[in-house]
């Protein structure tokens, strides 16, 4: 059901807990803020350059703070301006990236797959999200690194089950090779159109 006081108005929305329509930018886009977090060295950065660039380095240069970029795709015909604000995983910078989360539509939550410690911290990432994000914003789990099959110490079914037990959607993503990267940032992306466009408008409505 379309419920046209909250799509005219997103803090009333807000105040009934239910999700916001998004934002429409003054290009006609709408605008996606999209959150890369999780540790340090997990692969944040090196996932947006291969999405935005499809480039990738080996060199390991660490976040300071919050990078931002942003990049324009259409979704299901939906012109969407994706912010990608790509945090520092490092512990130092906890306090002002979490400063970004209160805005935040779709965070990427990261963790390696050769790397243990990585993913048992995804559950105070997540934790971090519950406390400050808004309750309609969507989350992926991202297990990143997906090529280093040698090295891997995280089965994808541990990470598939910590997602559903989240509810939040999973992927197995390489930087390296570019495996998946797209799908995952489209899937989410998609997602946040579903609940945040299609359900105000009816859906259908773009070419
Ligand atoms: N083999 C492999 N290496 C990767 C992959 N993604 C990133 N790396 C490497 O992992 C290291 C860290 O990558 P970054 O993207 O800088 O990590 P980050 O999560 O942004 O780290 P912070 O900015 O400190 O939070 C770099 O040396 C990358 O080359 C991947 O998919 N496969
Ligand atoms: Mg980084």
């Amino acid at each position: 059901m379309v419920n046209v006081a909250n799509a005219a108005d997103p803090g009333i929305a807000a105040a009934n807990n239910g999700p916001r329509p998004l934002q429409m930018g003054a290009k006609g886009a709408y605008i996606v803020r999209l959150l890369m977090v999780g540790d340090s060295a997990c692969g944040k950065t090196s996932l947006v350059l291969r999405f935005d660039q499809n480039v990738f380095s080996t060199k390991f240069v660490a976040t300071i703070g919050v990078d931002y970029r942003d990049k324009m795709v259409k979704i299901e015909g939906a012109p969407m301006r994706l912010q990608l604000w790509d945090t520092a995983g490092q512990e130092r910078f906890r306090s002002l990236t979490s400063n970004f989360f209160g805005r935040a539509d779709g965070f990427v939550l990261c963790y390696d797959i050769s790397n243990r410690p990585s993913f048992d911290h995804v559950i105070g990432w997540m934790r971090d999200i519950k406390t400050r994000a808004p309750p309609d914003c969507d989350i992926v789990l991202c297990g990143n690194k997906a090529d280093l099959d040698n090295d891997r110490v995280v089965q994808a079914e541990e990470g598939k089950m910590l997602a559903e037990e989240y509810g939040v959607q999973f992927f197995e993503t390489s930087a390296l090779t570019g495996h998946n990267v797209e799908a995952m940032f489209t899937s989410l992306a998609t997602t946040i159109k579903h609940n945040r466009i299609d359900a105000f408008d009816g859906g259908g409505k773009f070419d």
